[in-house]
């Protein structure tokens, strides 16, 4: 890949709207465009940044189509490179005669993410901020969105920087300990490196913490409905979807599979899970039924615990087993009691709906809603890149290696080595291209995941 070359792609999905947009970015891109586009007057290569053109583009002799045309100068532009976009109709056959023309006049083919690659590779943005442009074109919720944002914006990366600081600082008190041992002396007092690990390894462990309300603000909050067989878990997925997705019977066992379906609420998205009925059993497909049941419980962020209300004894079982199946530091469970419509002499007790008459399915939306936005502190970073979450469990991994040696006799050299491992691993994340410290694979795997034209 030459570092300027003249790279096209179109920016817009083939033939669903009306107008389509062909990105093209590089040096000499201009004139490319001229030999491409023809003006009224004048010449794209004349003219000024931030400009708009009206043109026609000509395959052969015939007319192909009447275009807008936006001229972006370096470096007032997303790659930081020269770049034209080109607004045709969105017919597939002008987008790709003109895709076609384009390569005949010695453009190439952008690959996936290379347009924001190269406006990381310019210092238009960290890396942290290039992944977010992939986060936002996916962010299909409000929460989604928020986070992906606020990323974009560099906020995210600040977290990280300010982390990385101090690790540095650290390093620095260590190297003073290594350029005096000769003498024998201990010059920084392992005390109060101890303390500064410790309060950077509790800070590490938030942003940890943070990626499973991050994962499920980015793909859905997964909540579990799970209980025993027939007490209508089936039936409060289809009312709180408003629609007939699981199948309900009278016979206990009708659900054999999890059952998945989404839905925005307010914004946030929610992944609600239907389980098989838990109970014990001998028959092997209900088994790995309730396997799977079990599973769901624990990949969840929230699980919705329907019980009967009277089934006493047959609820304290399943609480059992679905508490032994939960963290409940990260995981959070809402009892709810349904068929509310059959008991209304009894005493309320906890959260009472009916499924079936959709009753006060409002109060359970509501702890739904409290619960997945409980954890969430407006202003504290939210890690929901996969990526980003590994890089993390590594410095803290390397921290706390660290932490543990900081008691031991153990050669300065050493704990050294732990720091920069962590300092490196926060790197990974934010690091913009000046600080130099971003291998290719890193950027393979990052910009790899993008759709071309972006
Ligand atoms: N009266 C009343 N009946 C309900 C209510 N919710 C569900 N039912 C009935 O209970 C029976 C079982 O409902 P399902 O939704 O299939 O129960 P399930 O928990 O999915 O059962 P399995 O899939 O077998 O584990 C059906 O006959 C429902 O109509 C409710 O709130 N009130
Ligand atoms: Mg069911």
């Amino acid at each position: 890949m030459e570092k300027n070359d003249i790279i096209y792609a179109p920016a817009t999905v083939a033939g669903t709207g009306a107008i389509s947009i062909i990105r093209i970015s590089g040096d000499g891109c201009l004139e490319l465009s001229d030999r491409l586009i023809h003006l009224k007057k004048g010449l794209l290569s004349q003219a000024e940044g931030y400009s708009l053109h009206f043109g026609s583009i000509y395959s052969g002799e015939e007319l192909l189509d009447e275009v807008l045309v936006s001229v972006f100068r370096a470096p007032r532009s997303y790659t930081g490179e020269d770049s034209v976009e080109i607004s045709c109709h969105s017919s597939s056959y002008i987008v790709s005669e003109i895709l076609h023309l384009l390569s005949e006049l010695g453009g190439r083919l952008a690959s996936p993410g290379e347009f924001t690659q190269r406006a990381f590779l310019n210092g238009k943005m960290d890396l942290a901020q290039a992944e977010a442009v992939a986060e936002l074109i996916a962010a299909d919720s409000k929460a989604a969105h928020r986070v992906a944002s606020k990323q974009l914006k560099g906020e995210y990366s600040q977290t990280f920087r300010e982390l990385r600081d101090k690790l540095q600082e650290l390093a620095a008190l260590l190297e003073l300990e290594l350029d005096f041992s000769e003498e024998e002396v201990e010059f920084a007092d392992r005390g109060k490196l101890k303390e500064l690990a410790y309060n950077e390894i509790e800070r590490l462990k938030r942003l940890c913490g943070s990626f499973r309300l991050g994962n499920a603000l980015k793909n859905g909050v997964p909540v579990a409905i799970v209980g025993a067989p027939n007490v209508g878990k089936s039936t409060l997925l289809n009312a709180l979807l408003g629609q007939e997705r699981a199948i309900v019977s009278e016979i206990a066992g009708t659900t054999r599979d999890t059952v998945e379906e989404s839905i925005v609420i307010e914004g946030v998205r929610y992944r609600f899970i239907d389980t098989a009925g838990l109970r014990q059993t001998e028959e092997v497909v209900e088994k790995m039924g309730i396997e799977r049941s079990l599973e769901a419980v624990s990949a969840a962020q929230i699980v919705i615990a329907l019980l009967e209300d009277g089934a006493s004894e047959e609820n304290d079982s399943i609480r059992r087993e679905i508490l032994s199946r939960m963290d409940l530091g990260v995981q959070k469970i809402i009892w709810v009691y349904n068929k509310s419509d059959l008991h209304r002499n009894t005493e309320s007790k906890g959260l009472r709906i009916s499924a079936l008459e959709k009753e006060n399915l409002e109060g359970l939306l509501q702890a739904i809603k409290d619960c997945a936005l409980a954890s969430e502190v407006e202003n504290d970073t939210i890690v929901c890149s996969e990526r980003h979450y590994a890089a993390l469990k590594q410095a803290l991994e390397s921290m706390e290696r660290l932490y543990r040696s900081l008691d031991l006799q153990i050669s300065e050299d050493l704990l050294a080595q732990d720091l920069r491992e962590a300092i490196a691993s926060l790197n990974s994340i934010f690091a913009s291209v000046s600080e130099r410290i971003t291998s290719d694979s890193v950027l393979g795997e990052v910009f790899g995941r993008f759709c071309i034209g972006k």
